[in-house]
């Protein structure tokens, strides 16, 4: 076993997002990086099997297949809600699972603001109502080189963004996190800069393949995968794909996201999955598939994690390497 995760762990995901600290939290950094290194002997799927799963919740109904859906086996209901980052509540893996489960989320409303006909505050119902649901399984990638396929429920962020009217101005759009401290214990630890921040160019969160889910098979989205409403960018970074949305801003200028104000040489604006762009401290060229056989290889990663044929065009021109 001690042999196997040795073997198995990149260095990478032992020192994994939570290690890149800025200086002020170094000494803290440090401490916690032991812990996170004692979690990664322990296994991160030894606790994923001795952590509950999410309970079930309300089921969903009416919901449509997409056909933008990826044909691969989906992951587990186990393994999706017990393996997560969610750093309001902690940066272990099972940390989600165990501390989101009192999250209220209902009530839910959300911000909008900035560039658009009318700022104004929407109930979660209001944005819901009339909306048709879809299936969308989609490739997961995590910037510490780990992927899953899971099964979201939601309906393509365009439609939201086509009903609020950005002006001509907005050519961002920054997604906002709850920050609550009576509820989210991981706030307490400067991991990031809170809340958490995330962004899309506009053409990117008018692409399709965009959506905001809200539910994970066919159900109500757990907790610890971002409920009540999250965001997920299939062909970029996990980290891009923002959970319990409580503000979203039409901006001109490009957003801070939290993990590039953190560290921005490791964790650009962009964050498309690129398998030639390493992170500074792990090659992105592979990636160990959660739930694949023991001492199995791991996985080519894939140019916009498989995506790159519907999105590679949003990037014409750039060069990715300094756009990452
Ligand atoms: N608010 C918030 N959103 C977040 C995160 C976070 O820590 N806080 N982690 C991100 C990262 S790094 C990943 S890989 C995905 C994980 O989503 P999942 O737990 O539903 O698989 O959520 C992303 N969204
Ligand atoms: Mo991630």
């Amino acid at each position: 076993m001690l042999i196997k995760r040795s073997v198995d762990i990149p260095s990478s995901e032992i020192t994994d997002e939570k290690v890149y600290l800025n200086r002020r939290a170094f000494m803290r950094a440090a401490t916690r990086a032991a812990s996170a290194v004692a979690a990664g002997v322990l296994g991160a799927e030894s606790l994923l099997l001795a952590q509950a799963a999410a309970p079930h919740g309300a089921k969903l109904r009416k919901i449509t297949k997409s056909p933008l859906s990826t044909t691969e086996k989906v992951n587990t209901w186990q393994q999706i809600t017990t393996y997560n980052n969610f750093y309001e509540f902690g940066s272990d893996k099972d940390a989600p699972a165990i501390y989101a489960k009192g999250l209220k989320t209902a009530p839910w409303s959300v911000g909008i603001e900035g560039e658009v006909a009318k700022p104004a505050i929407w109930h979660l119902e209001d944005i819901l109502k009339g909306r048709s649901l879809e299936e969308r399984i989609y490739r997961h990638r995590c910037v510490e080189g780990w992927s899953m396929v899971i099964p979201w429920v939601g309906f393509p962020l365009r439609d939201l963004v086509k009903r609020l009217q950005p002006t001509a101005r907005a050519k961002f759009i920054e997604f906002t996190t709850l920050a609550d401290y009576a509820q989210m214990p991981g706030l307490r630890v400067p991991t990031l800069r809170w809340p958490y921040v995330e962004g899309l160019r506009m053409d990117e969160a008018m692409h399709p393949l965009a959506i905001l889910a809200v539910g994970l098979y066919d159900e109500v989205l757990p907790n610890q995968n971002g409920a009540p409403i999250r965001l997920v960018v299939p062909w970029k970074y996990g980290f891009k794909s923002i959970k319990s949305i409580v503000k979203i801003r039409f901006t001109e200028q490009q957003p801070r996201t939290a993990w590039n104000v953190a560290a921005a040489g490791e964790y650009g604006f962009y964050a498309n999955v690129n398998p030639k762009v390493d992170h500074p401290r792990w090659s992105q060229a592979t990636e160990r598939h959660i739930g694949a056989p023991f001492l199995s290889a791991r996985r080519p990663t894939l140019p916009f994690n498989g995506y790159a044929e519907d999105v590679a065009g949003l990037y014409q021109g750039m060069d990715l390497r300094r756009y990452f």
